[in-house]
């Protein structure tokens, strides 16, 4: 597999362009390979599961715009579905059947969901199911864990991962410290904490929120007993619980994460997967909580785009692949074989590595491990993963440009592209 043809010309000279236009030449700061190193490759287009860029290179892809793209990129029944819904006008700001249609199709696979309610993005649900946790208890404090992102909303952007775990950011200038005072940080997977934590504050907290399966520092799934013990314990101390399945939903399984582990928060955000590749988020969860929303109840939550008619079309087609029988055996099967791949080459060629996967979702560690928590992750080889990066990317596979990313793998996602990324891999893992 040569890399000679390797040239990114265009794609330098439309980010070097960019970089005078846009903070850092970007929409999204993970998206400026800041941490790996080098220039992003400039998208043309995405097709299945692969990439084309501005300078005709071909990649396969293991970002999926960051999960959306479980089905495949531009999926024929998403697209057309768009086509005919675009015929009916773009946005109406009014209640239109889509919602109906995408909100029961959200109720009936997400065992926490009973209501809910739909916005454009998963920082607005997260940003809402906060304020909603404090309404609805009339408690001030939450807890979060590090290394787990929730958006970028004020009060969650503390020991965040994601992005400002990519750019080791101390978090963010700008929020005021009266912002994040109630936001409470824990480890996770590290119960006894979190019981220090209530025992510490035992009326006072709100509720609890964390993805249930950690992507945002890595991919760090729970340890077993951990997501049932944070049910207890929130219990105990009538608090709530949120799981943030904006990453892990439909895609660790059609019911997320919630119905792969049997643990039923109280509330759930949702994001990525069903807007199909166009801007969506949701909250949602019990009735008698999600009743206090506005215009039902008192609190306050709105949005201009929310449930627009052509995010609810490219949702419910999405969804609609997603219950095709078989499907979540077909992505378990293959990010079975990339993950297990990954880590036997990368024993085979001397580079202490560890990881996993669960469904469509997977990561790896240039260390031995084990990885439990964020303080874990962040002891893996950042070098050699940023070489590692840059090695697979002139080989034609594009991974997250972060340590501090899962991967996703995608029904699109062929045996061929699996052997193909092995490849490339034990190349690559032999020069590391
Ligand atoms: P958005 O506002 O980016 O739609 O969603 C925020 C969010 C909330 N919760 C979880 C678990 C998330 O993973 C995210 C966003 N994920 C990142 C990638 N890890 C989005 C990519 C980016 O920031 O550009």
């Amino acid at each position: 597999m040569t890399t000679t043809s390797f040239t990114t010309t265009k794609s330098e000279e439309i980010f070097s362009a960019a970089l005078k236009l846009m903070p850092g030449g970007v929409s999204s700061p993970v998206r400026a390979f800041k941490s790996v190193g080098g220039q992003p490759i400039v998208f043309d287009r995405v097709k299945d599961a692969y990439i084309w860029d501005v300078d005709g290179n071909h990649y396969i892809d293991y970002v999926g715009t960051w999960g959306p793209a479980i089905c495949g990129h531009a999926h024929p029944e998403v697209i057309a579905a768009l086509h005919e819904a675009l015929e009916k006008g773009t946005s109406f700001g009014a209640p239109s059947v889509l919602e109906n249609v995408l909100a029961s199709m959200v109720i009936d696979a997400v065992p926490s969901i009973e209501m809910v309610r739909f916005v454009n993005s998963g920082t607005e649900a997260c940003m809402a199911v906060i304020r909603l946790m404090r309404a609805f208890t009339g408690r001030d404090k939450i807890i979060k864990f590090s290394g787990c992102y929730h958006g970028h909303a004020d009060m969650l952007l503390v020991q965040a991962g994601s992005g400002v775990a990519t750019l080791g950011l101390p978090d963010s200038p700008g929020v005021p410290q009266s912002a994040t005072a109630n936001t409470l940080t824990a480890t996770y997977n590290d119960l006894e904490g979190v019981k220090a934590i209530f025992e510490a504050n035992p009326n006072d907290i709100a509720g609890v929120i964390l993805e249930p399966v950690v992507g945002n520092a890595g991919f760090i799934p729970p340890d077993a007993g951990f997501l049932e013990g944070l049910r207890l314990i929130t219990k105990e101390y009538n608090s709530l619980l949120v799981f943030d399945e904006v990453m892990t939903g439909f895609r660790i399984a059609y019911g997320g994460a919630q119905e792969k582990f049997g643990v039923t928060p109280d509330l759930t955000t949702l994001g990525k997967v069903i807007g199909g590749g166009l801007p969506v988020g949701a909250y949602g969860g019990r009735k008698d909580i999600m009743s206090l929303v506005a215009p039902a109840g008192p609190m306050y939550q709105a949005g201009t785009l929310s449930g627009n008619p052509l995010a609810m079309t490219a949702g419910i087609k999405t969804l609609e692949l997603l219950q095709k029988p078989g499907t979540y055996e077909y992505l378990a099967k293959i990010t079975k074989k990339l993950s297990e791949g990954l880590l036997a080459i990368a024993k085979e060629t001397g580079n202490p590595a560890c990881g996993g996967y669960i469904s469509a979702m997977f990561g790896m560690f240039f260390t031995g491990g084990p990885v439990h928590n964020y303080e874990d992750a962040k002891k893996s080889d950042l070098t050699k993963f940023s070489r590692f990066h840059r090695g697979m990317l002139e080989r034609g596979i594009y991974l997250a440009p972060s340590q501090f990313e899962a991967g996703f793998t995608s029904l699109a996602h062929t045996d061929e592209d699996i052997d193909r990324t092995l490849a490339a891999a034990k190349e690559v893992m032999s020069s590391l």
